[in-house]
């Protein structure tokens, strides 16, 4: 790991070399692979599924206009990015995998998912086929014992669950609340497709990492089309899966299905300046992440390659970047005719190559098949498509009270005992409780680190990486000695890439790690914004309440200091808005540390938001193994005269406000809600009952607040109660001005906070 090497000057002249990227190195076809030892019912099973990929996408044709006659009047609504002609990268790249690796994939994925599924399910036996059948085994009539017939029965459940999740149904693989361009399968290592371009690329890098640390062998494949390599978080994924101190390569497929297009913008010609995406590779190793440019329109020349690629990333050479040239034949979607940008010489040349084609070819020249049998097995899938789409059809819409059902998980780690415990002798060096000043004090900076070490040695799983974190201990000094006792295996720096680090953290928690992320400062989050909101916030929803997602993104606010518009935000609102994210806003060192343990040991992603003036006050803090429950806030002190309603630093300035009342004869009930998601509402409320005014203080600006919810909330829920309209002590609307006078007029003040009391009070 060459973390202590010495950077010394060295201006040398050299040029610098690249190693060439091959292109279609492959060379068999279908007898050599047999002669090689493919099974031919291997082949015969690839052939199967490339045909069920085509029938279902052009039922989904037919659907989408109505003239599906199995179905005249079912209503299509759902996205149409049909893989049509891509079939040879979903087949090939599966057969190449074994049934528990990872993939991730995009919007138009019904073909991965297909394929994904459907080999896992060739490689189960009895028991495993009948699992996967489930509550819904009855639905089909066959012999339990009989292995074949039980994979023709999960073979027809899962194309089932795949167009009914298209259909939007209960049943579907999600439940209906993802559709076609969020279909996951966990069962399979399916971690979800992506309808936002390129947002899987951190994910996949992500889990990837933790199928390494975990040691599970398992790889995974990052299906992205060539539209997303220009997406900047494509090129922090490579930064980070190639990032030198980890010890073995990050097992990692970056799969480019170029099909020629964007939505209609050409990569080659147009939108980038290359002539191919894998020569990207080279930007990030020097072995070009082992680049190659593979046949997309041959299921075996994909197979090799990606079975070649998935052993280097096993045996720690990873990762692996693949560009597989291929083709759309439909439009970008159904709404796209292709007319006003592709030539119809150009879609013909590539129909010739059409795998559907030369597949079938191949599998009667090698004999494997004869013309009736292929024929036969076109007529079988295309009648497991429709058996598929008739039960879809009239599976179950989900009921809308279970709108809420698979938001949030209602699990913690709490109660894993020993299990994942750090073992004695992983130690660095021994781990030392946070030395306590005579009255049990310690700085919440020591207050972070105690809480990471204690969750770390209870919990292997528990991994803490970011920007600076590692040997300097985080930028405010609070992840400071954790590397000597854990070690750069479990805390690391990264590269400034925001995306990439809350996105892996996401991947790895998608798999089984519990990832702790630090990003230095909330003004950063918006770096990462579609990685929290789109990605973590999500997955478990998008996926049917099928993924969890236990990681905590440590952040901080600040101000105050003259840092100015980029560094002292607060900017809390970005996360409140995203249904899925828990937010929590310790006040004090004593509830950071037990809000941070439960963080880490909630099952949902945790936004942990840490004031930097918080970093350096001290409190008795316990040495103690305790927790904070998420969503239960605090009573800083009881009052009967108005309820103030403060979090984080806020919370400490409102109580010196409060104590300034208390020295007019004004009694004032301070809450601390500690988590603004979930939100106490219930002791926010039972307070402006009792007093029948409410004032919130926070530091962000006023317009589009989080406390305009609370305000909301309070008020619908305390109308009667209520003396006069709640009111909220804010920042202005301006950025965070740096001139002192400036920024002090902008932060709340406790004179600020007593002069809005009095008005409430009418004094
Ligand atoms: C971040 C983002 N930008 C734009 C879009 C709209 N959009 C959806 S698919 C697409 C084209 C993607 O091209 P590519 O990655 O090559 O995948 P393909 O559609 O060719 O499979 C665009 C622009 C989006 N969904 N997400
Ligand atoms: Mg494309």
């Amino acid at each position: 790991m060459p973390k202590h090497m010495d950077v010394l000057p060295n201006f040398q002249r050299a040029t610098i070399e690249f190693a060439p990227i091959p292109q279609f190195v492959y060379e068999g076809d279908l007898q050599s692979e047999l002669a090689a030892g493919l099974p031919a019912d291997e082949a015969v099973c690839m052939y199967d599924h490339l045909l069920h990929i085509r029938h279902f996408e052009e039922t989904i044709v037919l659907l989408k206009s109505a003239r599906y006659k199995p179905l005249p009047k079912f209503r299509f609504i759902g996205a149409t990015h049909l893989s049509i002609g891509q079939e040879a990268v979903a087949v090939g790249t599966m057969a190449a995998l074994n049934p528990d690796d990872y993939i991730t994939s995009t919007h138009r994925g019904h073909g991965h998912s297909i394929a994904k599924g459907a080999f896992a399910l060739e490689r189960a036996d009895t028991a495993r086929l009948l699992e996967f059948l489930g509550d819904r085994v009855g639905e089909y009539d066959f012999d339990r014992s009989d292995r074949d017939a039980a994979f023709d029965a999960a073979l027809q459940e899962h194309l089932f669950r795949t167009m009914a999740e298209l259909f939007g149904k209960e049943e579907g693989y999600c439940r209906g609340r993802g559709g076609g361009m969020h279909i996951a399968d966990f069962h399979v290592g399916h971690l979800g497709a992506n309808a936002i371009v390129g947002g899987s690329y951190a994910m996949a890098t992500g889990a990837a990492m933790a199928a390494d640390k975990l040691g599970d062998g398992k790889v995974c494949v990052c299906l992205v089309g060539d539209g997303a390599t220009n997406n900047g978080i494509a090129h922090e994924a490579y930064n980070f899966a190639t990032m030198a101190q980890f010890e073995r390569g990050c097992p990692v497929i970056y799969l480019i299905e170029n099909n020629q297009y964007g939505m209609t913008g050409q990569q080659v010609g147009e939108v980038t300046g290359i002539r191919r995406l894998a020569r990207r590779g080279s930007g990030y190793n020097d072995a070009n992440m082992h680049a190659e440019v593979v046949n997309g329109m041959d299921p075996l020349a994909v197979r090799d390659a990606v079975k070649r690629a998935a052993e280097k990333c096993r045996n720690g050479e990873g990762p692996v970047l693949l560009e597989c040239i291929t083709y759309r034949y439909k439009g970008h979607s159904l709404s796209d005719d292709c007319k006003s940008y592709r030539s119809e010489d150009e879609e013909c040349a590539w129909h010739e190559v059409d795998p559907l084609k030369t597949f079938p070819a191949q599998l009667m020249e090698a004999g494997v098949l004869d013309e009736a049998a292929v024929a036969a097995r076109g007529k079988a899938a295309e009648e497991r498509i429709e058996r598929a789409a008739v039960m879809a059809g009239a599976a179950t819409d989900p009921d809308p009270s279970s709108i809420y059902e698979g938001l949030l998980a209602d699990s913690t780690s709490d109660d894993i005992g020993s299990e994942w415990a750090t073992p004695e002798d992983a130690l660095k060096s021994p781990a030392a409780k946070a030395r306590r000043d005579g009255a049990g004090r310690i700085l919440a900076r020591h207050a972070v680190a105690e809480a990471l070490m204690e969750e770390m040695l209870r919990d292997r799983r528990v991994i803490l990486y970011g920007e600076d974190v590692a040997d300097y201990g985080g930028a405010f000094g609070a992840t400071r000695g954790l590397i000597e006792i854990f070690g750069r295996e479990r805390v690391f720096n990264t590269a400034i890439s925001e995306a990439a680090i809350c996105g892996t953290a996401a991947g790895a928690a998608m798999v089984g790690l519990r990832p702790v992320a630090e990003l230095m400062y909330i003004d950063f989050l918006p770096m990462a914004m579609d990685q929290v909101g789109n990605q973590a916030a999500k997955n478990r929803y998008m996926f049917g309440g099928k993924a969890t997602l236990p990681m905590v993104i440590r952040t901080s606010i600040g101000g105050g200091k003259g840092y100015a518009g980029q560094h002292s935000q607060s900017l809390e609102a970005l996360v409140t808005m995203f249904p899925g994210l828990k937010v929590v806003t310790p006040s004090s060192a004593y509830d950071l540390k037990g809000l941070l343990k439960s963080s880490i040991r909630d099952d949902n992603p945790v936004i942990f938001i840490e004031h930097q003036h918080l970093y350096t006050s001290k409190d008795p803090v316990p040495e103690d193994d305790y927790t904070i429950p998420l969503g239960v806030g605090k009573i800083i002190r009881e009052g009967t005269d108005i309820t103030v309603v403060a979090y984080s630093f806020m919370a400490q300035v409102a109580a010196e406000a409060a104590q300034m009342a208390e020295e007019e004869g004004i009694s004032v009930e301070l809450v601390d809600p500690r988590t603004l998601i979930p939100l106490d509402t219930e002791m926010i409320n039972s307070s402006v009952n009792k007093t029948g005014l409410l004032l919130i203080v926070q530091q962000a600006p006023a317009t589009g607040c989080y406390g305009e919810h609370i305000a909301y909330q309070a008020q619908d829920a305390c109308f009667e109660a209520l003396k006069k309209p709640v009111r909220i002590v804010a920042a202005h609307d301006v950025p965070p001005p740096m001139a002192e006078p400036l920024e002090s007029e902008n932060i709340p003040s406790p004179e600020k906070i007593l002069r809005n009391i009095r008005e409430l009070l009418g004094r």
